[in-house]
């Protein structure tokens, strides 16, 4: 046996050592395989040899420890050699700005002002004669996240050495909004129940909560909402304050705030008042003592995220008062202290007989510009409810004078729940590259949401998270990249979703060519494929009651009109969609002009979202010169087709993969496989009694009848919202 084998099958040991402590999927992207290629491993040695590093803060001793786990995992025990400062020796220096020599810096040669307060810098310097890697920030974070950086560069195998990498997050607010119910319930939750075991809070310190913060710190996340938007008062309680500041206190060396959900009627409920109206002084008074309560003990809290008026939840409007008056009240009470309101745009009555999809910009965008400066409106990326396709929100482009925030789902709640592998950054990523034409070509969603487009100097995007306590934290070992890939697009609106899906695999899995290049592309049309088998062709809401598990275009008989399936996609004998054009809604209206009109023209209205704006006759002609009918049934097939290639490209990653991953995954697809034929049939045996038209050649025939799919009912499907 030569020596680098023998030091590789060391290596390999000690890794699978490390590997056993946990179970399969426990340690996300954050993996650190041994590295087999050698020659970087020479690399990786030689920058590793002599590391100059102090670590003289809470976040600095994270980072650290990081550094520590991922050299030993992908170089071998023990491969942390700090010492001390010596111009002669270091091969690697990971300092503050404030600790590098006046020499050091005016060899790195930038601007510091470009890191700002997160923001790292990672490069070569020439030393003596030799190659310096230097990683240094403004701040401890920075350090950090510079950290993860450098070590997720080298479980890619990627160079070190030469490298010269400026990152900054481009959106301050960076966010997970957790659905989590005290009881521990996870409102739309498919991965087991909350993290929080708010029971044993304060005293005992799970250290899943530990293991939730360093994952987020390695993509940036710096900021987490733990309690549901449908809120429940009781977390504003002294005894759940304890709880609360015990968690700020494991997430804050990460580089984590805490927020809150403020239920409104909190004065009412907690303070005994007997009124919540923004405008009353003792409300204000009690939501201002509240405020100074928490900051008390968690002096860097970042504020409160509200749904108000949607959904049963109270608002100012219970009171007649508007939006902006219960923002602002908020917002005073937590300005003193620096906090935030994220006040939520989600909102739509059963009183107001205008189109859904109408009704949050009609609400808002007469109040644009009367927001108090520390509040953030967190609009959803579409104007429905996260559906598996929707054009952008058209508040992005309607609201120039109030810093929007952007909320993405990341749990699954319309793409099938964590059963259905379908990676979400690429839905992420054709919303932020959406143009709304708000101050003419190029005003991308992303440059809204990063503040670029009107100069804003608050920035957040918001995701509701996919996490719960099964050991994988994201219940299918896939939507672990949807959790990743989240974070990334916080950290950077503009990265593409193939670099991420690209990074993702490497750091979970595996750099070899022959996963990389077919996983990615399974990973990159997964998303259409969803679309294609559920709401091709702009379809949307068309899921069953409640659970929102599988499909239900048929229900109508729920007592909100905007709640049931029918109203969403109106099929007829005529034709199928909602006409959102002049002649309809006029939905279209609330973009600028130049993606209204298109939007509005069929020729130019793409595919994608068809009978989102418009009613179209079965025997309509599409660009490809199908009719809608045949069109349509075969975007079905097709989205079932691609499950299939799904799981064969998937049944060729055997040697990639560990042994129980591959049959994990495999059972998980062949769920999704079924179930995408449960949807196909059902939809397509609907709709066909309207159109009364035959399937199409090359679309299989159900196997069921409708009247089987109708009676299907899963009362204990989870995730549905609690009714209190
Ligand atoms: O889509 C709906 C969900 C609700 C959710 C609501 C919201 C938290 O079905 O479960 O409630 O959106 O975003 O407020």
């Amino acid at each position: 046996m030569t020596y680098l084998k023998r030091i590789s099958l060391v290596l390999m040991l000690a890794v699978s050592f490390l590997q056993a402590q946990v179970p399969d999927g426990y340690n996300l992207w954050l993996v650190y395989r041994g590295i087999n290629n050698n020659q970087m491993l020479k690399e990786y040695n030689e920058i590793t040899k002599s590391i100059y590093f102090v670590a003289d803060s809470k976040i600095l001793e994270n980072a650290q420890n990081e550094l520590a786990k991922g050299l030993t995992g992908m170089l071998g025990p023990s491969s942390l050699h700090l010492t001390t400062l010596s111009a002669a020796s270091n091969s690697l220096i990971i300092a503050k700005k404030s600790k590098l020599t006046p020499n050091q810096l005016s060899e790195i040669g930038i601007d510091f002002d470009h890191l700002g307060k997160e923001g790292f810098l990672i490069t070569t310097v020439r030393s003596h004669g030799r190659e310096v890697v230097l990683l240094t920030a403004n701040e401890d974070v920075g350090i950090l996240y510079g950290v993860f950086r450098l070590l997720q560069f080298m479980q890619a195998q990627k160079k070190i050495i030469g490298i010269r990498l400026i990152d900054a997050p481009k959106i301050e607010l960076r966010m997970l909004d957790h659905w989590d119910n005290l009881d521990r319930t996870v409102e739309r939750g498919y991965a087991g129940f909350s993290l929080w075991n708010w029971q044993k809070l304060p005293e005992f310190i799970d250290q899943r909560y530990i293991d939730y913060a360093r994952a987020n710190a390695s993509i940036g996340i710096n900021g987490t909402v733990l309690t549901n938007v449908n809120a429940n008062a009781w977390v504003l309680t002294p005894m759940y304050l304890d709880k609360v500041e015990a968690l700020a206190d494991v997430f804050r060396p990460y580089g984590i705030k805490v927020y809150l959900t403020a239920r409104f009627s909190s004065p009412i409920e907690l303070g005994g008042l007997s009124t919540a109206d923004p405008l009353n002084e003792e409300v204000q008074r009690w939501w201002n003592v509240k405020a100074a309560e928490i900051y008390k003990r968690i002096p860097d809290f970042g504020g409160f995220l509200v749904k108000a008026n949607s959904e049963g939840q109270t608002g100012p409007q219970n009171y007649g008062r508007t939006h902006v008056d219960g923002a602002n009240m908020l917002a005073t009470a937590l300005q003193p202290f620096g906090g935030n309101v994220i006040w939520r745009a989600f909102v739509y009555s059963e009183h107001d007989a205008t189109d859904r999809a109408k009704q949050a910009y009609d609400e808002f965008v007469p109040f644009d510009g009367k927001f108090n400066e520390n509040v953030l409106v967190q609009v959803k990326n579409g104007p429905i409810d996260f559906q598996p396709r929707e054009p952008f929100h058209p508040m992005f482009g309607a609201m120039p004078k109030t810093p929007l925030m952007m909320e993405f789902q990341i749990t699954q709640e319309y793409l099938g729940f964590s059963t259905h592998l379908v990676f979400l950054p690429k839905l992420f990523e054709e919303v932020l590259d959406a143009d709304t034409f708000k101050k003419g070509q190029g005003s991308f969603v992303a440059r809204v949401i990063d503040g670029s487009l009107d100069q804003h100097a608050l920035s957040g995007m918001a995701g509701v998270a996919n996490i719960g306590n099964d050991l994988n934290w994201t219940g299918h070992p896939f939507a672990q990249a949807n959790w990743y890939g989240f974070g990334r697009l916080a950290w950077d609106p503009y990265l593409s979703s193939e670099t991420i899906a690209e990074e993702w695999l490497r750091a979970t899995y595996s750099n070899a060519t022959e996963f990389v290049e077919p996983m990615k592309k399974l990973l990159l049309g997964s998303r259409e494929a969803v679309v294609n088998y559920m709401d091709p062709l702009g379809l949307h809401h068309i899921f069953d009651t409640g659970h929102h598990y599988g499909p239900g275009p048929w229900v109508d008989n729920l007592s909100r009109p905007d709640w049931n399936p029918v109203y969403y996609h109106k099929a007829d004998e005529y034709g199928i969609g909602f006409d959102r054009t002049p002649t309809g809604s006029n939905a279209t209206a609330q973009y600028a002009r130049e993606v209204g009109d298109s939007f509005n023209d069929l020729k130019s209205c793409p595919d994608e979202y068809l009978l989102w704006f418009h009613h179209l006759s079965w025997d309509y002609k599409l660009k490809n010169g199908h009719s809608l009918w045949d069109g349509m049934a075969l975007k079905y097939q097709q989205g079932v087709d691609e499950v299939k290639e799904m799981i064969a490209t998937w049944d060729q990653m055997i040697p990639y993969v560990s042994e129980s991953r591959h049959k994990e995954v495999k059972m998980l697809l062949n769920i999704q496989l079924k179930e995408a034929k449960w949807w196909r049939n059902a939809c397509l045996l609907y709709f066909q009694t309207f159109s009364k038209k035959e399937l199409p050649l090359g679309v299989e025939s159900p196997e069921q009848t409708l009247e089987y799919y109708k009676s299907l009912k899963f009362p204990y499907a989870p995730g549905i919202k609690p009714r209190w």
